[in-house]
């Protein structure tokens, strides 16, 4: 099992850096609005069969099947709090891993907590980095919708809407947020990666709907102050319960920075293969936070910042949903590009190996137990597209 070597955060991300800084080479002229219409428009037309990329497609996916995907904020308070509820439920469902394995593992929520850790170092700076999280995705929301009766879509989080944070509609603590911040305790900034102060959070999340939410898996990674004296799991590998609050430190250090609307227009338009977008979105550029980083430490806490356990943070799914909407947008804002770009695939199959196996569009991604029936091992040349394969989704 490979979660018993604990690397730290710093050397995993510094791995396939490069020395250059974020290229800015082009000028830039698209906003991040710019390039979202420009990519549903032609995610449109691929429906349609009136632009290729390259794919094929069932006729069951089209212009009036196909799902819709929302930011959280465009939300209605319906969705919102049908969301909320399905969340709740998934929390309540019994766990289907082999009882007993994974003493931490008490629901179905925590069957993906679970996977995740297992998956870790094959998921992370490698290949099928923004391939698996997609699949992964899609397979909480199909569980939300088949074993939760959820009606809606996974909404995600557009890091570059809001400059307070705390006060967004996901975490202003009202009773369509996802919770509001921890309650303030004095604690340490972060020290991995790009340094970054400590926020007004860092204590338990007791307000709103998913407040005094409880987690059991880990911390396998944990990037919280020692001072907190967050408990340490009964088990190495971070598989025991070891139950405890939900911590945030929800912040605005790297908002206006690497999540900042220009900032990351300028991250699609100037990177025109996948292995220098992969490799920029996830590794500091220039002192600056890398995009995925930041997303996670704009929330921060335990277990969000523990690249292992970070599922077991509700607004995970929203902020990995962003990525996957980021992804989609560099793919398919150029209608000249949309068939190359969807098919693109580069880097290797283990994180803390450089030297690893280069992966291969045919490598089979896997899912465990939280696969849809005879939807698991899935190769990754069929996770290209948002609507072919086992998806049918696009984002508004
Ligand atoms: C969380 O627990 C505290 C202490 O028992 C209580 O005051 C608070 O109302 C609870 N919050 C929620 C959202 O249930
Ligand atoms: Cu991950």
């Amino acid at each position: 099992m490979a979660g018993h070597t604990v690397i730290s955060l710093l050397t995993a991300l510094c791995l396939f850096s490069g020395s250059s800084a974020f290229p800015f080479s082009k000028r830039q002229t698209l906003s991040t609005d710019d390039i979202q219409k420009q990519a549903l428009a032609n995610a449109y037309k691929v429906l349609d069969g009136t632009l290729a990329d390259g794919m094929t497609r069932p006729s069951t996916c089209n212009k009036n099947t196909v799902s819709v995907r929302k930011e959280y904020g465009d939300l209605t308070k319906e969705e919102k709090l049908e969301y909320i509820r399905a969340v709740n439920c998934i929390r309540t469902q019994p766990s289907k891993l082999p009882a007993g394995k994974y003493p931490g593992a008490k629901t179905r929520y925590d069957d993906f907590v679970v996977v995740h850790m297992n998956m870790t170092p094959t998921v992370h700076s490698t290949a099928n980095f923004m391939h698996w999280h997609r699949y992964y995705i899609w397979a909480y929301e199909t569980a939300l919708k088949t074993e939760c009766g959820f009606k809606g879509a996974q909404p995600y989080w557009n890091w570059g809407k809001y400059t307070d944070l705390p006060a967004s509609p996901i975490f202003d603590g009202s009773e369509t947020s996802l919770g509001g911040n921890g309650d303030y305790v004095k604690h340490a900034g972060g020290l991995m990666g790009s340094p970054f102060p400590a926020g007004n959070g860092g204590g338990c999340v007791t307000k709103g709907p998913l407040g005094n939410l409880t987690v059991s898996l880990g911390p396998l990674m944990g990037t919280m102050d020692p001072a907190l004296k967050i408990k340490a799991n009964p088990s190495r590998d971070g598989y025991g319960d070891n139950t405890r609050c939900l911590r945030r430190d929800v912040n605005n250090n790297v908002v206006t920075t690497s999540l900042a609307p220009a900032y990351l227009a300028a991250h699609i338009t100037s990177n025109s293969a996948i292995g220098t977008f992969q490799t920029t979105l996830q590794n500091d550029q220039g002192g600056k936070m890398a995009i995925h980083s930041s997303g996670h430490y704009s929330i921060w806490g335990d277990p969000g910042g523990d690249v292992y356990v970070s599922p077991g943070e509700p607004v995970f799914w929203l902020h990995h949903g962003q990525l996957d909407r980021h992804w989609w947008m560099w793919a398919n804002y150029l209608s000249d590009q949309v068939k190359s770009r969807t098919s693109m695939y580069e880097g290797g199959t283990n994180w803390m190996n450089p030297s690893s196996a280069k992966g291969k569009p045919t490598d089979k991604q896997w899912l465990d137990v939280l696969a849809p029936t005879g939807q698991d091992g899935i190769p990754s040349n069929q996770l290209f597209s948002t609507t072919a394969g086992p998806f049918c989704y696009i984002y508004a």
